[in-house]
């Protein structure tokens, strides 16, 4: 069975704890605290960052590649695009994420005043640039559900936490945004101290 060592508000976390529950199949997940990793958890995985899965003698991190393991080894239903070239797309976009948005998440959490109203700043210019994509499909890929829409989903349910505001011609990607937070799966994966981020 699949362990996720995960963390209640960490959107890191959230995107592994989606594809779990994604899947039919059987899987725990244990919440910790990453500013407080038990030593048994930080001895599992030399990097220390949660999330964290570990599978037999499998021990894995980094959400992106967490996600891609658990879609291979459980392929119903697949999240990531079988077709090379769609495939290879989806991991472009899922490095773009990284870069543009995530990489702003530890400045928000615990960066300076200063340091977050850009980040702020630079992550709502970047969500309403991928805006008019969503004006024209249902999700970020076109008509299926697929890994960047899990990858995105936790940080756009933060929008408000994190005080992101975003300028008026990115209506579209709320409307996408209330679409994924619609879906069952999404809502059973949602810890206690999540649901309390949005109203
Ligand atoms: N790039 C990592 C980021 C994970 C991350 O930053 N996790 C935070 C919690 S949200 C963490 O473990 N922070 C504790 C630390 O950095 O020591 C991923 O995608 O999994």
């Amino acid at each position: 069975m699949m362990t996720l060592y995960s963390t209640a508000t960490c959107p890191f976390s959230h995107r592994c704890r989606i594809v779990l529950h994604e899947k039919d199949m059987d899987f725990q997940v244990i919440d910790v605290d990453p500013n407080n990793v038990p030593e048994d958890v930080a001895a599992i995985s030399s990097h220390g960052n949660i999330p964290i899965l570990v599978e037999r003698d499998l021990i894995l991190y980094e959400a992106n590649i967490i996600n891609e393991y658990i879609d291979d080894r459980f392929p119903h239903p697949q999240l990531m695009p079988a077709e090379p070239v769609t495939r290879a797309r989806a991991r472009l976009f899922l490095h773009r994420f990284e870069k543009e948005f995530f990489r702003h998440i530890e400045t928000l959490e615990q960066g300076s005043q200063k340091a977050a109203d850009k980040a702020r700043t630079e992550m709502a210019n970047g969500l309403a640039m991928i805006a008019p994509i969503l004006d024209k499909q249902k999700y970020m890929l076109g008509d299926d559900y697929t890994m960047l829409d899990v990858a995105i989903a936790p940080l756009l349910w933060r929008l408000d936490h994190y005080g992101i505001k975003l300028p008026k011609q990115a209506a579209p990607l709320l409307k996408y945004a209330e679409r994924l937070f619609s879906r069952p799966l999404f809502i059973e994966a949602l810890t206690p101290a999540e649901k309390l981020m949005r109203k």
